[in-house]
């Protein structure tokens, strides 16, 4: 269940990108307008990956089916846009379940009976009528699939499957440019493989029909396990001894200021606001996780002390577990920020679950406390209010009054995030006098650079200078002089 960004790279023609089927089930308390928007997210998340989506299947059901995802009406709608059969071989799964307590499945019992698919099952389900250029040659499914979900679904649409987590998966794979995000990716993606060995034996790739048998297979595949364990520990080593060096690299820049971090659910406009207030050049795309690694820079026009910011990793609904805990280290950078400013897309209609979404990834890495939300300051920024009309800009003030309305794409709004942030240091600065005996002079030059100076007198003994500076600055330089 990979996809293969070799097949999209050789790709030439728009005929010739991979052509989706989406499959969603919405499950109780998932709202239609949630549904719709979760299959929008995914189409452009494989979009982002190069394909193009072509049809979709969706259900109500009371839960993810075990068997196959969708009831038996659904699978032959499902069929009918890819060529398949539409049917799931039970053969194998009931000889399985004679053998494997495990797999004694009531679920799958009333999957068969299909007892909780919805009504308008029975009107579809006749095989593919299409010309087959205009058949989907992929499924990819809205959910994260048991490796026997993936195997049925297979057997029924005909065609390679893939999850939601596996694309996430190929477009951080794909968008890594440092060592570290490369190595973050590669032991999230081992990690996602290990446990859908046994289905294919080939790293998770689609299965070759049939299971394999028990015996000399499965030595092989706990040899395979273990070898994805192996390297899963080579690589985290790697990773702990490049993030020491970063650890040391942020500890140097704690020390010279203070460090203001961009956060927010992918694409809403991160890198855009990293770029007006660092006049710096990054990466901006219409991408699903166009950033992956951390970047740092001086707040522009600058301003003394210097403030940092840094841009960061989007989040995403259904964000593997791995890939969070992979990622935190690079969230590092958010963690020790002093202030969040916090983008979201305004303009989007999901923007309120995404916030939630991003406030819940930050809670779980640690970077905010979840109920010490307080803790760490935040800035809200709702953008792309120019895609936005007064009335609803209206009501977005009411909804947030403690939000910011700003658009990376208007200079007022940039001086004005400018001026906030600046007012945010400021506030959190200290007034104090700062004594230099003749024999440090070597100090003043330190002040300079890291408090701003408001008067210098020198004297007899040395240099006094009326400071302000972050506390921690003062302390440091406290520390400097005695
Ligand atoms: N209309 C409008 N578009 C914007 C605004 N800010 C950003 N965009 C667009 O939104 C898209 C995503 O912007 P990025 O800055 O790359 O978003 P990001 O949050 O860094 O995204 P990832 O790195 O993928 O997580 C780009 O096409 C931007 O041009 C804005 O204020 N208004
Ligand atoms: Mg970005």
């Amino acid at each position: 269940m990979s996809a293969s960004n070799d097949s999209t790279r050789r790709t030439e023609g728009l005929e010739a990108r991979p052509r989706a089927a989406l499959v969603g089930v919405q499950l109780p308390g998932v709202s239609d307008a949630e549904h719709a928007s979760s299959l929008d997210e995914l189409e452009r998340l494989v979009t982002t990956l190069g394909m193009t989506a072509v049809a979709r299947v969706t259900q109500k059901r009371e839960r993810l089916g075990t068997g196959a995802v969708l009831g038996e009406g659904k699978l032959l709608e499902l069929a009918s846009h890819t060529g398949g059969t539409g049917v799931v071989d039970r053969s194998v799964p009931r000889k399985k379940r004679r053998i494997d307590a495990d797999d004694v499945d009531l679920e799958e019992l009333e999957e068969e009976l299909d007892l909780f698919g919805d009504p308008s099952d029975s009107e579809v389900g006749a095989p593919s009528t299409l010309a087959p250029a205009e058949r989907a040659t992929v499924v990819v499914v809205d959910h994260e699939l048991s490796p026997r979900q993936a195997r049925n679904l297979e057997k029924a649409a005909g065609t390679e499957v893939l999850d939601r987590t596996s694309v996430i998966l190929a477009i951080f794979q794909r968008h890594a440019r440092t060592r570290e995000a490369k190595l973050q990716v590669e032991i999230a993606r081992l990690a996602y493989d290990a446990p859908r060995l046994r289905e294919g034996g080939g790293g998770g790739d689609r299965q070759r029909g049939g299971i394999g048998g028990k015996g000399a297979g499965e030595s092989a595949l706990e040899l395979d396990r273990r070898r994805i364990r192996d390297r899963i520990a080579e690589l985290r080593r790697e990773l702990a001894s490049i993030s020491q060096e970063d650890a040391v690299r942020r500890a140097r820049r704690v020390e010279r200021g203070d460090t203001v971090a961009l956060v927010g659910y992918t694409n809403a406009g991160k890198s855009s606001w990293f770029r007006r207030l660092t006049q710096g050049e990054v990466y901006v795309a219409d991408e699903l996780f166009a950033t992956l690694d951390t970047t740092v820079r001086r707040l522009q026009p600058q301003t003394r002390p210097p403030v940092l910011v840094s841009d960061t990793v989007g989040f995403i609904k259904k964000l593997p577990h791995d890939l969070v805990a992979s990622f935190r280290s690079t969230l590092d950078e958010a963690r020790e920020a002093s202030l969040l400013l916090h983008v979201v897309d305004a303009s989007d209609a999901a923007w309120r679950e995404q916030l939630q979404v991003t406030r819940d990834v930050l809670a779980e890495i640690g970077v905010v406390a979840g109920d010490l939300q307080a803790e760490r300051p935040s800035l809200v920024l709702l953008n792309k209010v120019d895609q936005l009309d007064d009335a609803t800009k209206e009501a977005l003030r009411a909804e947030m009054p403690e939000a910011m309305l700003v658009s990376a794409r208007d200079d007022e709004s940039v001086a004005e995030v400018h001026a906030r942030v600046v007012a945010f240091f400021e506030a959190s600065m200290e007034e104090a006098e700062l004594f230099v005996p003749w024999k440090q002079h070597g100090v003043v030059s330190a002040v300079h650079e890291s408090a701003r100076v408001l008067s210098e007198e020198h004297g007899e003994e040395g240099t006094t200078l009326r400071v302000r500076a972050p506390s921690l600055v003062l302390g440091r330089l406290r520390a400097q002089l005695v």
